[in-house]
């Protein structure tokens, strides 16, 4: 079982509303390990660099300009599996059609404000996690609970 790294954003309309402790404590109950943790005032370039893939779509000046109108809350979760639980936690790109029970699902109705965001891959988890933090950010450590969630 390969431990994942995964890099989980509150995005502006997430901060603004309020929702900062309610996403955050979705994760946390699930049982993955949180390795860190910030406020933070995305410059354009670093939205460019994360959203690469993205800036051929239409939609794309318009996610930059999103993701930069104001702090995202940056995290860095860790575990066996966390990146694709992390999306089923989040629930599908279009909160419409996201399902009841996941964060979109119930606290979001439009996918311009979709108020979380997910790395998609372990690959991105690992790619995305060292764009938004510096290594003295990140805490190894082990929770007083590990053995309470895994065999
Ligand atoms: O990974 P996820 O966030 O669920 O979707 P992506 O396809 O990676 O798109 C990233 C981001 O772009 C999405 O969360 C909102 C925005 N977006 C959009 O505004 N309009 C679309 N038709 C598709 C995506
Ligand atoms: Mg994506």
């Amino acid at each position: 079982e390969q431990v994942e790294q995964t890099y989980i954003m509150v995005k502006p309309d997430g901060v603004q509303r309020g929702l900062v402790g309610e996403i955050i404590s979705r994760f946390e109950r699930k049982g993955f390990k949180l390795t860190g943790l910030k406020l933070f005032q995305c410059p354009k370039e670093l939205a460019e660099e994360h959203y690469k893939d993205l800036r051929a779509k239409p939609f794309y000046p318009k996610l930059i300009d999103y993701i930069t109108s104001g702090p995202v809350v940056s995290m860095a979760w860790e575990g066996v599996g966390v990146v694709a639980s992390a999306r089923k936690l989040i629930g599908s790109t279009d909160p419409l059609q996201a399902e009841t029970g996941t964060i979109r699902g119930d606290l979001a109705v439009q996918t311009g404000r979709n108020v979380v965001h997910g790395s998609d891959s372990p690959e991105n988890g690992r790619r995305e996690t060292a764009l938004w933090f510096k290594e003295v950010e990140l805490c190894q450590w082990t929770p007083a609970q590990a053995s309470w969630l895994r065999e």
